[in-house]
């Protein structure tokens, strides 16, 4: 008796229903399930037709990933989907919610598909360092043409059931029941003795592919996938498809899959699925936590970043107050706001009209006093902690009973900012990240008197808008920017000792970082580090080493901030992203090299790389052994989502578990000997010389 896929006959139609929670993912009980109850109702000569239908909320959103890296178990999912296609008797995919990766090619296998008018279709295994292996890559291609199925299978993202329905990978789109319509049309087919329609059976002419076509490929996607490993595989199966018998096609798949299942690639990337979503399990946080509601929303400071945050909830229908000091402030953020929507308008991503109503849900608003009925309250003015208290004071005195109010510091202690008002339990920090329309991290500070409701009403709504919230305890500058800080530290120092920005960017850049670090603070602005340098040397919480900021110290006087003033570490041609090595600052450089007595040599790729990165790492060691992070892979998730650490390495954590803590750790003691340890940089954290003794892996450490 198989629990998760069961067989009905209704009339001269069988149903073959999977129910398996949550996603009706293809474990190998669902595969033995649809392959048995297919069998019987092939059997039943009552049976004319079959239609196989998902119970939940969707249905099959692909392979069961948590079996990946065990031994395949019979039967295998390409021979489920050959069965199906096999079947003598039309066999018809009733699709709602999103039928991804296993489930798309379940579907494609089938002779017929009918979607609900709010499914999604699509095949996004490259997003796992995989290509679509039950024949994905060999049957869409013959459904919809090399030229449509090839950009859909390279993004992994899905489709609309109509932009399905246009392309010919979906045969009916409907509206309502969709079990009832999905009968009609299997019942139509026998009516009109339609007989299966099997993909297998169709060639695809190599005439049909222009020339040039995977050339212009690779080109246009070259810089998305640089570094990985899975799209090139991805073009040779599609093209294994062109021409071929359809055997050999699915022979080449298989191998091709096989590579990229095996791949240090697919395992991070499929390491960083399942982290994204154990980062919003909170320890100490039941499920069923009550959760506060969010309506209406007020942005403290309508700046840059102001403007983008609000953006996040204002796209999903809230209302948001934006609050500055006068109009004119208020209407600088909203035409950042403004602009970044028209962008939409001019991709065709929105109508004008979707463009005015979602401008109406902004309301200007100068007196806190009109924030009484704000659910949610959001401060993003600049880091200072005086303002920030002053602010929430102010927020105490306007708010109703219940509101959350949010800070977005990067660096400021929250229970500092809690204290000021006379409700520590509902505030805590929602750190952005810029553009905070764009990036996809939201860290979500946990003070000590946060409330559970609060957290987890974050926590959720971090989801609803699209983020992956991670929680951090409080500390300077949080997981991320706390471990941002060595990083940059030493590719500042190595210019002084010798290394060029540009060789230094070309590294971290080879490792698969979007841009080096240099490039990064020019993107960023220098002077934002600058103050943060400043204020810290001030409360006397920085380290007396002259070199630590030198460089971006001495541009920053020089009115050079980055990209924004066409000039940082490098310069800029107006209108231009793209850096050009500056001599000027090339001899600044050496200058001040000169005035410490630093001895400028040649500096090593591998230095720099392990000088930027181990640090990290180190800091990361001990941010988990605080119980900052509740676990390894959230400190991934921050890293991969909110400052580029390359996806294909799993984070700095599951880096550091394949590169070995021992490794690691030798390599620091190494530092310590010949850098020097007067700062404390090159202390190894008790966790990581742990480990390394051990033969330990940060993914195994708990803290509780
Ligand atoms: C694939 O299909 C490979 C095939 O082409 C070839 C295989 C051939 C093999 C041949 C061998 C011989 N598996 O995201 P949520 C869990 S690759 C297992 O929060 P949502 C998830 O971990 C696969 N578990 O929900 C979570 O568990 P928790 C291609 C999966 O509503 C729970 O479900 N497919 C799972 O926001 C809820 O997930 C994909 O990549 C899976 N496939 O989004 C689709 N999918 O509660 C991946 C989910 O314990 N999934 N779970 O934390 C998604 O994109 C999203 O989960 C959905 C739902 C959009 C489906």
């Amino acid at each position: 008796m198989n629990e998760v896929v069961s067989l009905n006959t209704l009339d001269r139609v069988a149903v073959i229903e999977i129910n398996s929670p949550p996603v009706n993912a293809l474990s190998q009980a669902v595969r033995q399930g649809i392959t048995e109850k297919l069998q019987a109702a092939i059997a039943d000569e009552k049976v004319g037709a079959i239609v196989l239908t998902c119970a939940g909320r969707t249905f099959i959103a692909g392979a069961d990933i948590r079996e990946f890296g065990s031994p395949p178990l019979a039967p295998h999912l390409p021979d489920v989907v050959a069965a199906l296609e096999a079947s003598p008797k039309p066999v018809v995919a009733a699709i709602h919610g999103t039928a991804l990766g296993g489930g798309f090619e379940i579907a494609l296998g089938c002779h017929y598909r009918v979607a609900l008018k709010s499914a999604r279709v699509g095949l996004p295994e490259v997003k796992l360092g995989l290509l679509p292996g039950a024949g994905g890559t060999q049957r869409l291609p013959r459904l919809v043409g090399v030229q449509t199925a090839l950009p859909m299978i390279m993004s992994g993202d899905p489709v609309t059931a109509e932009e399905a329905e246009q392309m010919g990978a979906v045969d009916h789109v409907v509206n309502g029941d969709l079990l009832v319509q999905a009968l009609e049309y299997a019942e139509k087919l026998l009516d009109e003795s339609k007989p299966p329609r099997r993909l297998s059976d169709i060639r695809i002419d190599p005439a049909s592919v222009p020339e040039n076509f995977y050339t212009e490929f690779r080109a246009l996607h070259a810089r998305k996938t640089r570094g990985y490993f899975a799209p090139e595989r991805i073009i040779a199966a599609v093209q294994a498809a062109v021409g071929a018998d359809f055997q050999d096609g699915m022979q080449q798949e298989r191998d091709l899959f096989m590579g990229c299942m095996r791949s240090p690639e697919s395992a991070a990337l499929r390491h960083i699925f399942f982290a994204e979503r154990q980062a919003g399990k909170v320890d100490g946080l039941e499920r069923d936590t009550p959760l506060r509601e969010i309506n209406r929303v007020a942005m403290i400071g309508a700046g840059t970043m102001g403007g983008g945050i609000a953006m996040n909830f204002a796209s999903k229908g809230m209302l948001v107050y934006m609050v500055d000091v006068d109009t004119a402030a208020i209407e600088r953020g909203m035409a950042v706001v403004r602009a970044n929507y028209m962008r939409g308008v001019k991709k065709g991503r929105m109508t004008e009209a979707q463009f005015d109503s979602l401008m109406e849900l902004f309301i200007p608003v100068t007196d806190y006093a009109e924030l009484a009925d704000a659910d949610l309250v959001i401060e993003a003015v600049f880091e200072n902690m005086a303002v920030k208290k002053d602010i929430f004071k102010r927020l105490d005195a306007a708010c109703k009973p219940g509101a959350i109010l949010a800070s977005n510091t990067s660096t400021l202690d929250i229970d500092e900012i809690a204290r000021a008002t006379s409700r520590p339990q509902d505030v805590l920090g929602m750190h952005f990240f810029s553009p905070a329309n764009i990036m996809r991290l939201l860290e979500v500070v946990r003070g000590a008197e946060t409330a559970p409701d609060v957290l987890a009403t974050a926590m959720k709504l971090a989801k609803r808008i699209g983020k992956v919230g991670v929680v951090s305890g409080v500390c300077h500058g949080f997981i991320g920017n706390r471990m941002l800080e060595g990083y940059i530290r030493e590719a500042g120092i190595m210019l002084l000792e010798g290394a060029r920005p540009e060789q230094i960017d070309k590294v971290l850049y080879d490792f698969g970082f979007p841009m080096g670090p240099i490039a990064m603070g020019d993107l960023a602005g220098i002077d934002v580090g600058a103050k943060v340098r400043e204020e810290r040397r001030r409360k006397g919480m920085f380290p007396a080493d002259e070199r630590f900021g030198l460089v971006a110290d001495r541009l920053v006087a020089m009115g050079r901030c980055g990209q924004k003033t066409s000039a940082g570490v490098y310069r800029y041609e107006p209108g231009s992203r793209t850096p050009i090595p500056d001599p000027e600052v090339q001899a600044l450089i050496e200058s001040e090299a000169d005035r410490l007595g630093i001895v400028r040599r040649e500096i090593s790729d591998h230095e720099i790389l392990t000088r930027c990165v181990y640090p990290l790492i180190n800091e990361g060691a001990r941010i988990l052994d605080e119980g900052i992070a509740q676990r390894a892979s959230d400190i991934d998730v921050v890293w991969v989502n909110g400052y580029g650490f390359p996806p294909y390495r799993g984070g700095p954590m599951f880096y550091a578990d394949a590169v070995g803590a021992e490794k690691i750790y030798t390599q620091i003691c190494q530092y310590r000997e010949t850098l020097g340890n007067e700062f404390g940089y090159w202390e190894p954290a008790p966790l990581l010389e742990k480990l390394a003794r051990e033969g330990g892996k940060f993914s195994a450490f708990s803290k509780s």
